[in-house]
C-alpha cells in the first residue's frame, strides 16, 4: 500500500492528510499526525475527500456548443485550437481588454501563476479571483497598514492568546482546526462579536450582539475608551507606529453613548470589553467575513489592527490583528496570481519590481502586464455592457456565489466566448458555458498551497490520471501553446519550473520563498514564509513583527482611519428587515457542489433553499415553521425559502446560508470602496406569506 502525504483543498487552513492508496483507490485517509496545522486532526470534508468524484463525473473530453445549442466531445487539441482562435480574433477585433478571467482561491499556485501569465501578460487581459469575495479587503487594510498584504500570525497564537477576539467569524463551523486549537488553550477567554448568536457566539465567554456593521463604530469607541483611562503602550505607539495622534483626534467624537445608540450594545457593555483589552497580557483579534463583506470594510478592518497597535499587542505570542483567510490557497493567489499586483508582490507600475520580475521570467518589460486587473464587479459591469467579450471561469461558480447573482447571468448572454474549467460540468456556471473544459480534482495534481497562517504546503498526487485527463496546469499549457506563446512557455514546462520562477520573483520581498523547494515540502511540516535561501528552521511556528518593524518605508506601522460613512442601503419602511448572509455548517462549502458528492453530508440537507427567522417575527407574519414564504429584496428580486426557526437571529434578522443559490439572488450590486469587495451580510429585506397558490 502506498501513502501519500498532500494537503486538503477546502478551507484556508489547508490541513495535511495522509491518503493510503492500493491499487488506484484510496483506502483510508488518516490526518497527518505530525502536521503542525492540524496535528492529526480534521473536519468532515477532509476526511470525505476520497469520494471526491465518485459521483456526478464528466466524461474527460473538452465539450464545445454547436449551433444547434447541445454540447459535443472533441478532442482536447481541437478544443485548444478552437479557444486560442477564438481569444486572438477577440483581442485583435477589440483589444486584450475585452478578455477576462475570474480565478480562484481553491487551485495551486503555479496553476493561478500560468494561468495569469497566459491571459495577462500574452492576452493582455484581465483576472480577477473569487478572493475578491473573500479576502480583498484584508489585502487592502494589510497594504495600507502594515505595507504588505501579510497576515502576522501562527496558528499556534490561538493557543497562547488569553484574551481571544473573534469578529465576524464562526470557526465552529467555519474552520474547526481553529476552534479546536482554541478548545486546547486552558486559559483563554473567548470574546464573540457577531450580530448573530453564532455557533462560535453560543460557545464563547462572552458574547456581544451588535448591530449590523456597526463593529466600526465599536472599535472607534473602544479606542476612545482606552485613550480616555490610558489604557496604551505609548513606548509601541512612539516606536513602531504612526498618525497616532490623528487617529487619537478622530475617535474623540465617538464617546461610548452614541457608540452605545449606534451598536445598541450598552456602555458598560463597552467598558467591560475594554477591561478585557487592558487586563489580557495576550489580546489577539480575529477576523474573518462578518468585516470584510461590507460597505465599510477597509476599515472596519483597520479600526481592528489599530486596537492592537495602540495596545502593543502585536508581534508577540498570543496577541496580533489578525486576518482569518477563506480557501485553501486565497494566500498563493494573493502573492502569486500576477492580478492586483505583481508575481511576489508589488505595484505594476513600480520600475524595480517590474524589472526583478522580468529578470526572473526572463522577459522584456513590454511582454509583462502593466496595469492590475479590473476588480470582478467591473467585469461583470463590463460584459453586461458588451466591452468585454470573453470570459473563461476557472474554479468557481459565480452564478451561484456573486453577489446580485442574475447580474452574472445577464452578463454571459453577452458573451462571443465563455470558457467553464471545472471539475463538474453541471455547476449553476458550467451549465451555461460555450466550452468546457473539465479537469482532475486535486487528489491527482501537484503544486503549492500558502494557508492562512503563511504555511506552504505539498499537493501531490494521489491517484493517477486516467485517459484524456487533464490538470488545470496542463490546459492552461495547451491553450498558450495553442495560442503560439512559443518560448514564452519555456520556462513553464511543469508545475515545478513554474514555482521555481514564483520563487525568484519572490526574493526579497516580504513574501520570499527562495529558500524552499518541492522536496522540502514533501513529507514535511510545510513551511511559512517568509524562508529565504540559506536560512535555518528552528521552530515549526513562525510570527512577523516580533521586531516591531513593519513593510512601510519608515518601517512603521500606519494608524488608518476615517470618519464613519453613512449605510448607502439602510434599511427602508418598504424593506424594513436585515439580511445576514454566510455558512451555515461544517459539511457544507460554498455552492456545494463539491460537498454534494459526501453522502453524509448531502444526505442531512434539503434540495430546497431555507433561511433562518425568528420565531417572533414569523408569527407576526403568520409563517409557520417549514413553510415555504417568499424573501423581497431591495435589489428588486424575490426568492422563497422555507422557515427555520431560531432565536439566535435577532427579531429583525433573517440569516440566508450562501449555500444555496437563491440567497444570492437577493444580495446588492455594493462594495467597500477600497477593496470593492460585495457587502454580503446587510441586505435590506422584507417579508410575506405565500397566499393563494396551491
Ligand atoms: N463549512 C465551511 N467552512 C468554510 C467555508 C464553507 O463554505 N463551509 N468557506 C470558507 C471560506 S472561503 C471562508 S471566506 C470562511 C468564512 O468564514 P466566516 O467568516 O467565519 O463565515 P461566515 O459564515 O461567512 O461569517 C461569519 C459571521 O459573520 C457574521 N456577521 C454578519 N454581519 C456581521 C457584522 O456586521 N459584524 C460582525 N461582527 N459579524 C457579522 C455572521 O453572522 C457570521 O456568523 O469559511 C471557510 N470555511
Ligand atoms: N451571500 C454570500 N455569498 C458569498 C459569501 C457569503 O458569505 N455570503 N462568501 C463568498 C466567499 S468568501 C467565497 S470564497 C465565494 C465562494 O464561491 P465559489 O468559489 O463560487 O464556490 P465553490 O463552491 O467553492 O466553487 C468552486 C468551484 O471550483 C470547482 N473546483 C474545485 N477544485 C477544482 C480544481 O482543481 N480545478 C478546477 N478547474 N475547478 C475546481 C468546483 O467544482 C466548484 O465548481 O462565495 C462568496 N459568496
Ligand atoms: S476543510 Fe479545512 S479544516 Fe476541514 S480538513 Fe480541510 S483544511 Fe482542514
Ligand atoms: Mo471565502
Amino acid at each position: 500500500m502506498k501513502k501519500v502525504q498532500s494537503t486538503c483543498n477546502m478551507c484556508a487552513l489547508a490541513c495535511n492528510l495522509d491518503f493510503y492508496v492500493q491499487d488506484e483507490k484510496i483506502v483510508n485517509v488518516i490526518p497527518t499526525p505530525y502536521y503542525p496545522v492540524n496535528k492529526g486532526f480534521s473536519c468532515i470534508k477532509g476526511i470525505s475527500l476520497d469520494q471526491q468524484m465518485s459521483q456526478f463525473k464528466p466524461s474527460p473530453l473538452p465539450r464545445i456548443r454547436m449551433a444547434n445549442g447541445e454540447m459535443k466531445n472533441v478532442s482536447w487539441d481541437e478544443a485548444y485550437k478552437v479557444v486560442a482562435d477564438k481569444l486572438l480574433t477577440i483581442k485583435e477585433t477589440y483589444g486584450g481588454d475585452s478578455i477576462a478571467g475570474i480565478s480562484t482561491g481553491q487551485i495551486p499556485l503555479e496553476e493561478m501563476a500560468l494561468f495569469s501569465h497566459v491571459m495577462r501578460n500574452f492576452l493582455r487581459g484581465h483576472v480577477d479571483g473569487n478572493t475578491r469575495l473573500c479576502m480583498a479587503t484584508s489585502v487592502v487594510a494589510h497594504k495600507q497598514s502594515f505595507g504588505f498584504d501579510a497576515p502576522p500570525y501562527t496558528l499556534n497564537d490561538f493557543e497562547l492568546s488569553d484574551t481571544i477576539f473573534l469578529i465576524g467569524a464562526n470557526p465552529v463551523v467555519t474552520h474547526p482546526i481553529i476552534w479546536d486549537r482554541i478548545r486546547k488553550n486552558p486559559n483563554k477567554k473567548v470574546i464573540v462579536i457577531d450580530p448573530r448568536r453564532s455557533e462560535t457566539a453560543q460557545n464563547a465567554d462572552y458574547y456581544y450582539g451588535l448591530n449590523s456593521k456597526t463593529d466600526i463604530y465599536l472599535f472607534y469607541g473602544l479606542a476612545h475608551i482606552l485613550i480616555e483611562k490610558d489604557y496604551l503602550d505609548h513606548a509601541y505607539i512612539k516606536a513602531h507606529t504612526e498618525n497616532f495622534d490623528g487617529f487619537k483626534a478622530l475617535v474623540k467624537q465617538y464617546t461610548p453613548e452614541m457608540v452605545s445608540e449606534k451598536t445598541g450594545l450598552s456602555i458598560d457593555a463597552l467598558y467591560e470589553m475594554a477591561e478585557l483589552i487592558h487586563t489580557g497580557e495576550r489580546v489577539s483579534l480575529w477576523w474573518t467575513m462578518g468585516v470584510n463583506q461590507g460597505y465599510e470594510a477597509v476599515r472596519t478592518a483597520q479600526s481592528i489592527i489599530n486596537i492592537a497597535l495602540m495596545t502593543g499587542h502585536i508581534g508577540k505570542p498570543g496577541t496580533g490583528a489578525n486576518s482569518i483567510t477563506g480557501q485553501c490557497n486565497a494566500m498563493g493567489s494573493r502573492a502569486f496570481s500576477n492580478t492586483a499586483g505583481l508575481y511576489g508582490g508589488g505595484d505594476f507600475d513600480n520600475p524595480k519590481r517590474r524589472q526583478a520580475v522580468c529578470e526572473a521570467l526572463q522577459i522584456t518589460d513590454e511582454q509583462l502586464i502593466n496595469k492590475p486587473t479590473l476588480p470582478y464587479n467591473a467585469i461583470i459591469e463590463k460584459i453586461n455592457a458588451g466591452e468585454i467579450k470573453a470570459l473563461w471561469v476557472l474554479a468557481t461558480n459565480p452564478r451561484h456565489s456573486w453577489t446580485n447573482n442574475s447580474t452574472f447571468a445577464e452578463a454571459i448572454k453577452k458573451l462571443e466566448l465563455f470558457i467553464v474549467q471545472d471539475l463538474f460540468e453541471d455547476t449553476d456556471t458550467s451549465n451555461n458555458c460555450d466550452v468546457f473544459f473539465p479537469v482532475v480534482p486535486g487528489l491527482k495534481k501537484t503544486g503549492t498551497y500558502i494557508n492562512t497562517e503563511r504555511r506552504l504546503s505539498a499537493m501531490r498526487p494521489v491517484l493517477t490520471k486516467e485517459e484524456n485527463e487533464r490538470t488545470d496546469y496542463e490546459v492552461f499549457l495547451g491553450v498558450g501553446k495553442a495560442l503560439g506563446m512559443g518560448s514564452l512557455l519555456d520556462l513553464w514546462e511543469t508545475p515545478e519550473a513554474a514555482f521555481e520562477l514564483m520563487k525568484k520573483c519572490s526574493k526579497g520581498m516580504p513574501c520570499d520563498i527562495t529558500g524552499v523547494t518541492y522536496e522540502s515540502l514533501e513529507g514535511t511540516k510545510g513551511i511559512q514564509w517568509p524562508f529565504r535561501e540559506g536560512e535555518m528552521l528552528s521552530e515549526d511556528e513562525r510570527r512577523l513583527f516580533e521586531d516591531g518593524n513593519y513593510y512601510t518605508p519608515s518601517k512603521k506601522a500606519q494608524f488608518m482611519f476615517e470618519e464613519v460613512r453613512e449605510n448607502p442601503l439602510p434599511t427602508t419602511a418598504d424593506f424594513p428587515y436585515i439580511l445576514n448572509t454566510g455558512r451555515d455548517t461544517v459539511g457544507q462549502w460554498h455552492t456545494q457542489v463539491r460537498t454534494r458528492e459526501f453522502n453524509v453530508v448531502n444526505d442531512a440537507y434539503p434540495e430546497q433553499a431555507y433561511i433562518y427567522i425568528h420565531p417572533q417575527l414569523a408569527a407576526e407574519k403568520g409563517i409557520q415553521e417549514n413553510e415555504l414564504f417568499e424573501v423581497a429584496s431591495i435589489n428588486g428580486r424575490t426568492s422563497r425559502f422555507t422557515a427555520k426557526f431560531t432565536e439566535n437571529v435577532p427579531p429583525n434578522q433573517l440569516y440566508g446560508s450562501m449555500h444555496y443559490i437563491e440567497t444570492n439572488n437577493l444580495t446588492p450590486s455594493l462594495y467597500d470602496p477600497y477593496s470593492k469587495e460585495p457587502s454580503y451580510k446587510t441586505t435590506p429585506i422584507n417579508i410575506y406569506k405565500i397566499v393563494g397558490e396551491c
